[in-house]
């Protein structure tokens, strides 16, 4: 990798003449087309999606960027990664890796390349151990997206759930293990899948992957188009050989993890059970009587399949499928028979619960696996940690339902963070700290997600007070109560409200003003998704599956139905715990931010739509994440470690103070230090003195000599 000349536009936005919309495009784009997808803004890396590989990346490249400082080199995914690790190692903080953007931005490749880069750089002393854990993390990813990852119209290889992994160093700084939180996984789509999208790559892999003896045994074909669960939606053309090696890639993934081949077989038996259980139909019996139900199912061989494949008694298969167990007055349990319908909707949310219970399984294994084992003693046996969070992307689809609704809010979420951390906090320092400060004016998205999460009246709320009324309640009157507490609400509409808009439609669409962009969400199907129900006759009979591994995803079967009174949190309510936790988590700790940009639609490499990056750049904050970086300083420390760093070059200071306070000392230093540069560089804070300003040490050249005098060199080069 070549270091950059001026020809390759700014490194750092901060660097801009001037900040305007058509200089920050004018640069992004120049750099683009070099090649030069990264770009800084301070320490907030901006991120180009190239859709081709680049030779930026590999074992070279990490060499490059390891124990180097941020602006030594390249702007670059490995510079960040670094500076979070040093972060984390030399002064024992807590760090996070904050990665967004919309999807199909760059989000999961850059999570891959950042974990790749803390692996390369870590266990020069090749401890077991720690090898073992650096395996497990790699190997995570790719098991990881086999089973929460579909191709969507908008990106190949979606992410369908939310990911915040948790690396955990010992004190020399080696990963001793990690921990991975999983978020809302798009499990509709296990069901339904829109024109041109695919299910979940699990099942492709499966029926491509697998031996003929296996597939035998599974009851499978190779054909994709024969299964309902995987024949709609058309997004077939991956190719064969792509999911046969993404099979074994992932099978070895697993054994490397540590998944016993039983396992992964029971893995393979409920992916097919779901395929089978798919095709299930249903026929409402004219005649009924007492030994006849009312109810068949056309095709009982998939009964047996999925019977056999669950290890599960082949009548009570039937049963759960025709009926369901009722508790009717005290403590009577009868049994009620479905109507076809009620039937298909039962069978559904088993596909969808069964899926789910397996995702939710596979990520308990692998975090089990990556329990750290030897906790550092200085830390009370706390770890240190560098989280990695890689959420699913801000995004909109011809029909929006509950699924894109938590990904948007989840995404206001950490744009609310981003502004709370990067521009609101900045802000308030230097107010807090007496320095001079003109204001920057941000869009502050905390209305939209008070829309979303506010007690009582928020959509969220509305949404569950909805779930829990004993009457038949439709989504369509849902609807109608958000109108009515949101009738002003600025970033909120629907057809009622706006009769104008003939793009909603009546009682089925409202719509959000989201911080990205308008998202028309169709009202159909909320209340259920979010209920989220199964009848407790599934859980039961999958508790007492003969097969371990499955048996062991269903603890709560063993319930009685009497005992099941207590109605469970809904999806949407444990969704937003989830976040306001992951929002904290992350607040409490160092963070860096990669803010990851779509170049354009058509997922093509070279090619960099104005129009589409300028609203990305818009609505991320970026300009004024520009401006906030540049009006304040680069860096800010306490009295008593920037003497430590810098006393060494005063005499006053050299080599202790008889100054009275650490900030008179600062001073001192600061007026007649070495290499001092010109006065409104630096500033002295009530609580810190902040230094260099925003003009940050970018050729390499400027770095020789020891630590300090590099930096006053630095600074007068650019001062005088
Ligand atoms: V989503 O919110 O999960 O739908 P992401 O995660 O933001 O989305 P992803 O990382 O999956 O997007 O990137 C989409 C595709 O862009 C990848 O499958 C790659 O084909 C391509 N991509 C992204 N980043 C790079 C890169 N640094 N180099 C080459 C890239 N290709
Ligand atoms: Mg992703």
């Amino acid at each position: 990798m070549e270091d950059e000349g001026p020809e390759c536009g700014k490194p750092d936005f901060v660097l801009l003449d001037q900040v305007t919309m058509e200089d920050f495009m004018e640069n992004l784009k120049l750099r683009f087309e070099r090649g030069h997808i990264y770009t800084y803004i301070g320490e907030v890396l901006v991120s180009v999606n190239p859709y081709q590989e680049l030779p930026l990346y590999g074992p070279e490249a990490i060499a490059r960027y390891q124990g180097r400082e941020l602006y030594e080199r390249p702007p670059h995914l490995y510079a960040v990664a670094n500076a979070a690790y040093r972060a984390m190692k030399r002064r024992s903080r807590d760090t996070c890796i904050v990665i967004s953007g919309e999807s199909g931005a760059g989000k999961t490749e850059a999570s891959r390349h950042i974990m790749q880069y803390i692996a390369a750089v870590t266990n020069p002393s090749q401890r077991a151990e720690v090898e073992r854990v650096k395996d497990v993390l790699l190997k995570s990813t790719c098991v990881l997206e086999a089973f929460g990852n579909a191709r969507t119209n908008r990106n190949h290889n979606s992410s369908r759930f939310g990911k915040y992994m948790d690396i955990n160093f010992d004190f020399k700084g080696d990963p001793v293990g990690g921990h991975i939180h999983s978020y809302l996984l798009e499990k509709s789509r296990v069901l339904k899948q829109h024109v041109g999208e695919r299910n979940f790559h699990a099942f492709y892999q499966v029926l491509r992957g697998c031996e003929d003896k296996e597939l035998q045994e599974l009851h499978l074909q190779r054909n994709p188009a024969l299964y309902n669960f995987t024949r709609q939606g058309a997004g077939l053309s991956v190719l064969d050989s792509d999911e046969k090696s993404h099979h074994q890639a992932v099978t070895e993934a697993m054994r490397v993890i540590g998944f016993s081949p039983e396992e992964v077989a029971s893995v393979h038996r409920i992916l097919a059970a779901i395929l089978h259980l798919g095709n299930i139909k249903f026929v409402e019996l004219e005649e009924s009587s007492l030994e006849q139900r009312g109810l068949a199912v056309t095709d009982e061989v998939l009964v047996d399949h999925v019977a056999e494949l669950t290890a599960t008694p082949r009548g009570m298969v039937l049963r759960c499928l025709l009926a369901r167990t009722v508790a009717s007055g005290g403590r009577e349990l009868i049994e009620k028979g479905h109507t076809a319908a009620e039937a298909s909707y039962a069978r559904d949310a088993c596909a969808k619960a069964v899926y789910q219970r397996l995702f939710e399984w596979v990520v308990d294994r692998i975090n089990r696996v990556m329990e750290p084992r030897d906790r550092d003693p200085r830390r009370d046996g706390k770890d240190t940690v560098i989280g990695v969070l890689d959420i699913y992307g801000f995004e909109v689809f011809p029909v929006n339902s509950f699924e894109q609704f938590c990904i948007n809010y989840c995404n206001e979420k950490l744009q609310q963070l981003f502004i709370q951390l990067i521009l609101k906090q900045e802000q308030e320092e230097y107010e807090r700290e007496g320095i001079a400060w003109r204001s920057v004016e941000y869009f502050n998205n905390a209305t939209i997600v008070d829309l979303v999460e506010r007690p009582h009246r928020g959509i969220l709320a509305v949404l569950d007070e909805a779930c829990g009324s004993a009457g038949p309640i439709t989504d369509r009157i849902f609807l109608q109560t958000l109108d009515t507490h949101h009738r002003n609400h600025p970033h909120y509409t629907s057809r009622q409200l706006c009769p104008t808009d003939k793009t909603m439609e009546f009682g089925r669409d409202f719509r959000i003003k989201h911080y990205a962009g308008d998202v028309m969400y169709s009202v159909e199907g909320f209340i259920d998704k979010n209920r989220d129900s199964l009848f407790q006759d599934f859980k039961r009979l999958l508790y007492n599956s003969t097969d371990p591994t499955l048996r062991a995803m269903w603890p709560d079967g063993q319930q009685d139905i009497t005992e099941v009174t207590k109605r469970p949190l809904t999806a949407g309510t444990l969704f937003k715990n989830s976040m306001v936790a992951l929002v904290e988590n992350l607040a409490s700790k160092e963070p860096f931010y990669v803010r990851c940009i779509k170049p354009n639609e058509d997922k093509v490499a070279a090619k960099l739509d104005e129009g589409h990056c300028r609203h990305q750049v818009a609505y991320l904050g970026l300009l004024e994440n520009v401006r906030v970086r540049r009006a304040g300083f680069a860096s800010r420390q306490p009295y008593s470690r920037f003497l430590l760093r810098y006393k060494m070059t005063c005499e006053y200071t050299w080599p202790n103070h008889l100054l009275g306070s650490d900030r008179a000392a600062v001073s001192a230093l600061l007026e007649h230090g070495a290499g001092r540069p010109p006065g409104r560089v630096w500033g002295v804070g009530q609580e810190r003195a902040g230094l260099m300003e925003h003009h940050l040490p970018l050729a390499p050249q400027a770095w020789r000599g020891t630590l300090a005098r590099r930096h006053f060199r630095r600074l007068r080069a650019v001062y005088t």
